[in-house]
């Protein structure tokens, strides 16, 4: 094989793609473009631009080479067409919807998403005539069932799901879509580029939350959609520069130096969980472990067909249900009681009070979101540490 031609696999394109193929001064990382508008060298140039004759940068809110670099890293990470940053995951997921969905059509949802994405759809898109269903996705009769000919445009899935783990198979919730003349949107989220890619198996869209592992540090909130060929992104790129919702360099510059680390963190991240999940679930405090590495996983296959691991996420319930799970998060240590996830500090929530609490309690409860249900997002601590934590924290159960 030609030099040329030799694959770049995930690691390596976590370090250099993205890296400006033209340095300024011979930098080494990206610098950040803290402007908010461009100069043209001419008048004629500036009309390229804005007619889309040529690609030079405008103002920020419509691109900007630091936020650029973001976008080709992670759109080569899941091998799409190309990347848009956003201000927020909810402002890559709202963008997705406002350009795929208009008054009168209807999507199909995973009922167990994070609290927001379907509170925005239930709650305010309802408001301009778009309909809704939320399933159970992991059974795929559930989408068949929902779909509503010819009114359903798209079919949302998060996988794994927050926070019950659950899974869906992307390559046939695809093949269910696509002969129904229906879009894919994935929110890859709770896996990262590291350990799946929708693409692949078929999705047309996929969502991230940048807040979470592939920034990983706790210290941004950003989003970022990846369409997977040209007319997709021409079509929501628009949307996108109207309502604004676009990412800023600096908060950009943070993300791209945190996913050049994203498969040494996921690596050691997810070893921990593996062995806290095995850990809790020989617990005599504990009554029940969901984690996607566990062989009574429910979808334990789906991890094999579309996944490259089993990821960080833990949910588990305790003796003396909700009051136990308090008594846990009130005397952990080293796990910070805090919402979010994927950073390299462990953190411990409890969704029914907290992520999903804005989902009403009988829709919560049909989703699978309990209210003894207590989720860690395992870090990239020593696992004696985080095992000790645990233990005294669970201890404390009367
Ligand atoms: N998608 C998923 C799967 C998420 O978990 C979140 C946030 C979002 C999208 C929204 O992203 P954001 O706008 O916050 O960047 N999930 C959170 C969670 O589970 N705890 O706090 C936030």
């Amino acid at each position: 094989m030609e030099e040329e031609n030799l694959p770049i696999h995930k690691s390596t394109k976590a370090i250099h793609a993205g890296n400006l193929k033209k340095p300024v001064f011979g930098e080494v990382s990206v610098p950040i473009f803290q402007t908010s508008t461009f100069s043209f060298p001419s008048a004629d140039e500036g009309a390229a631009r804005f007619s889309g004759d040529s690609d030079g940068f405008i103002y920020t809110r419509m691109g900007n080479p630091t936020t650029r670099a973001l976008e080709e890293c992670i759109a080569s990470l899941e091998n799409g067409y190309k990347g848009m940053a956003t201000a927020s995951g909810m402002a890559a997921i709202t963008t997705v919807f406002l350009a795929l969905l208009d008054q009168g059509t209807h999507m199909v949802g995973t009922a167990s998403v994070y609290g927001p994405t379907r509170v925005v759809v239930e709650n305010e898109l309802s408001r301009f005539g778009i309909a809704s269903t939320f399933v159970d996705t992991s059974n795929l009769d559930n989408i068949e069932k929902a779909i509503q000919k010819p009114d359903t445009r798209i079919i949302y899935i998060e996988t794994p799901a927050n926070p019950i783990l659950s899974l869906t198979d992307i390559e046939a919730v695809a093949h269910i879509a696509h002969k129904n003349d229906i879009l894919l949107v994935v929110d890859n989220t709770f896996a990262s580029p590291f350990l799946q890619r929708p693409l692949e198996q078929g999705a047309d869209i996929v969502i991230h939350s940048l807040t979470k592992f592939i920034n990983g540090h706790s210290d941004v909130v950003g989003g970022i959609i990846i369409a997977k060929d040209e007319k997709l992104y021409r079509k929501i790129k628009p949307v996108l520069n109207l309502f604004g919702g676009t990412m800023d360099p600096h908060q950009a510059w943070l993300v791209l130096r945190g996913v050049r680390t994203l498969p040494l963190r996921i690596e050691k991240a997810q070893d921990n969980a593996s062995r806290l999940a095995t850990y809790l679930l020989n617990h005599p405090k504990v009554t029940w472990v969901k984690y996607t590495g566990l062989p009574d996983h429910p979808q334990h296959q789906i991890v094999k067909k579309q996944m490259d691991g089993c990821g960080t996420m833990i949910s588990f319930g305790v003796r003396n249900g909700l009051e136990g799970g308090k008594i846990v998060m009130d005397n952990v240590r080293l796990f910070t009681l805090a919402v979010s996830l994927g950073g390299v500090e462990s953190l411990i929530e409890h969704p029914a009070s907290m992520t999903h609490a804005s989902v009403p309690r009988e829709e919560r409860e049909l989703a699978g979101i309990r209210d003894e249900l207590i989720r860690v997002s395992v870090g990239c601590e020593d696992f004696e540490d985080l095992k000790n934590d645990l233990d005294q924290a669970l201890f404390k159960i009367p």
